[in-house]
């Protein structure tokens, strides 16, 4: 009996997963809040999943158990266990946590009123990494990675009146995930972004897609889609400013295609325009903002509505500005950004995975275009088909949720991976399914150099002819190198399509000065940012840059007693906010290019 259980409990866990249906633009629907004061219970044996024989426990603490008298025995209890807030991560939340890895239990509880006639979804911004969430002590399903969103539908399953929501999140490192057990930030543990209850009607509008036809700046394409397969049922498309009122009608498949002629005032860093976008059914409006532009490459040139753009970048983690951790709220984004703005940036690099959804809306309102990528990163295992499945499931949940983000510019499949033919495989099918789901942008994914002869570093990566941007990162002077030699040192790119450095940098504490070649100074910084930007801008191809990084963050792998204190310290600001030498040597540097590009 015990192993049929077993086998019904696992076979229950790999089965119910999140719902596929999308919920997109999930902030302009009618939700509710879930964050704030969650109970938890650091579990680090899986003591509350499994009992002293390592079987699942039917009685584990997602039945969320309360002694019913004074002789019964219950060993756990959310009522009385500490509290934190949510969206968060344990291991800036509660300092014991700091280097924990392992499972926390999260529990809170709700009060709802069922109406007639509504359907009610739970939403996950994010948890990292593995998440198995529980309804009234029932299994809703499980989802794993850790920068995703997911939601289930819960209109069957939630009471009158009080319900609690039990979550088991696991972060170990497992070396078949995405990412792998090898990376350089912090593996922030729990319900890392907002969490929300979602009503809807019984039918309503789940996903469409807004934007311009690709090629042409006279036409608006998309769809509008319902979450039930109804044929015949009648919607709206209104874009007040630009005139346009739409009638549209549903296929068998609950979907509604459309063109629409229309010349809408190009969306671009200088100009930032949005247009306010509804979409009705049956009364019901749902709303949005939509940038129109076109994004494309001309042999060595990234073309922004037709026209030569240099993309003006800077690399960005998902960690919180003045107090690291995981950055979770829309302030945090207006920060980070802000900070992008001011060095006069076009654009940013998300790395090294999908960021929260305000970090990708502010970008387009203030104007900077975006670099999303997936965690596929160093040394993923590339012949395991889980594996391959869990990337390609994270890349099309980040191409569903900013599919209408205009600023959104370049998918990014990868970073720093090592060459191999399962390495090929495993990336070209992402490339093509990223293609055949979006082709009004550009993919590309952050490669290594090649090898160095007699001062000419080449790049020679057969991904080379999947991508439309060839990038990569390179730490000349830093890693491998000395300063001097990005005086000299020539560059082979043989392919014609444009290159974009992602990566370059250089540790500096902030307040620590000294010579030019002294490690760890601001000086040696701004001096590498310095020769790096003039080595690059006399190779012919150069479209942009992001160098690592715009803020200092924590690294497990950064020991460095009294420099690093397990910060990598490449940020050209310090975690305090103060910046350092090179941020004003990389802003000249933008200065310049942004006068170069006005006119062209
Ligand atoms: C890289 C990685 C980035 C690291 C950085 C570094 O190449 O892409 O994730 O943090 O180098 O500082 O070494």
């Amino acid at each position: 009996m015990r192993t049929l259980t077993f086998f019904l409990l696992l076979f229950a866990a790999f089965q119910l997963q999140a719902d596929e249906l999308t919920l997109q633009n999930v902030y302009g629907r009618e939700v509710t809040s879930l964050n704030g004061q969650w109970s938890y219970i650091i579990d680090p044996f899986n003591n509350g999943y499994y009992d002293y024989r390592l079987n699942p426990n039917p009685n584990g603490f997602f039945k969320n158990a309360k002694a019913k008298n004074k002789s019964d025995l219950v060993e756990y209890n959310f009522d009385t266990a500490d509290k934190m807030f949510i969206p968060s991560d344990w291991n800036t939340a509660n300092e014991q946590l700091f280097f924990y890895e392992g499972t926390v239990w999260f529990q809170r509880y709700f009060n709802h009123t069922p109406q007639p006639g509504k359907k009610l979804f739970l939403y996950f911004g994010a948890v990292n990494y593995d998440a198995r969430v529980y309804l009234n002590g029932e299994l809703l399903g499980r989802h794993i990675g850790g920068f995703t969103s997911f939601h289930f539908d819960i209109t069957d399953r939630v009471k009158e009146g009080e319900n609690f929501i039990v979550v088991m999140v696991n972060n170990d490192r497992i070396p078949e995930g995405v990412p792998t057990v090898n990376a350089d930030w912090w593996n922030y543990g729990g319900i890392t972004r907002d969490v929300m209850l979602v009503e809807e009607p019984e039918t309503f509008i789940d996903d469409y897609l807004v934007k311009l036809e690709k090629g042409r700046y006279d036409r608006i394409s998309g769809y509008v889609r319902l979450n039930n397969p109804i044929e015949g049922e009648s919607l709206e498309l209104l874009i007040p400013e630009l005139g346009i009122r739409e009638r549209l009608t549903t296929d068998h498949t609950g979907k509604a295609p459309f063109t629409v002629k229309a010349k809408p005032e190009l969306w671009s860093p200088e100009t930032p325009k949005t247009y306010e976008v509804s979409l009705i059914h049956e009364g019901k409006s749902l709303n949005d903002r939509i940038a129109f532009r076109q994004i494309e490459v001309k042999g060595k040139e990234i073309l922004l509505n037709g026209k030569p753009v240099f993309l003006r970048g800077i690399s960005i983690h998902e960690e919180a500005p003045f107090r690291q951790g995981r950055a979770s709220r829309p302030e945090d984004a207006k920060v980070l950004l802000g900070w992008a703005k001011e060095m006069g940036c076009n654009f940013v690099r998300l790395a090294h995975y999908p960021h929260n959804e305000y970090m990708v809306r502010e970008a387009e309102r203030m104007g900077l275009m975006v670099w999303s990528e997936i965690p596929v990163y160093w040394t993923i295992h590339w012949e395991n088909s889980d594996t391959y499945a869990n990337a390609e499931k994270q890349l099309n949940d980040m191409i569903e949720r900013d599919k209408n983000r205009g600023a959104v510019i370049i998918w990014s499949i990868a970073n720093e991976t090592p060459h191999s033919d399962a390495r090929d495989r495993f990336l070209i099918s992402l490339v093509d399914y990223a293609r055949a789901k979006d082709n009004s942008r550009l993919i590309s994914m952050a490669m290594e150099v090649g090898r160095t002869t007699n001062g000419v570093t080449e790049i020679n990566d057969l991904m080379h002819s999947y991508v439309d941007i060839i990038s990569f990162n390179s730490y000349l002077g830093w890693y491998g190198g000395k300063l001097e030699d990005l005086k000299t040192r020539g560059w082979n790119i043989p392919y014609d399509k444009p290159f974009f450095i992602s990566e370059f940098g250089a540790g500096a504490l902030q307040g620590k000065h000294g010579d030019k070649d002294e490690r760890w100074t601001e000086e040696y910084q701004a001096e590498l940012y310095d020769l790096t930007l003039k080595m690059y801008d006399k190779v012919d191809g150069f479209a942009g840059t992001s160098p690592w990084i715009l803020v200092d963050f924590y690294s497990p792998r950064r020991q460095l007693p009294g420099i690093q204190d397990f910060f990598n310290r490449k940020g050209v600001i310090s975690s305090e906010g103060i910046k350092k030498k090179a941020f004003f040597v990389l802003k000249d540097f933008y200065s310049k290019k942004e006068k170069e590009y006005r006119n062209r």
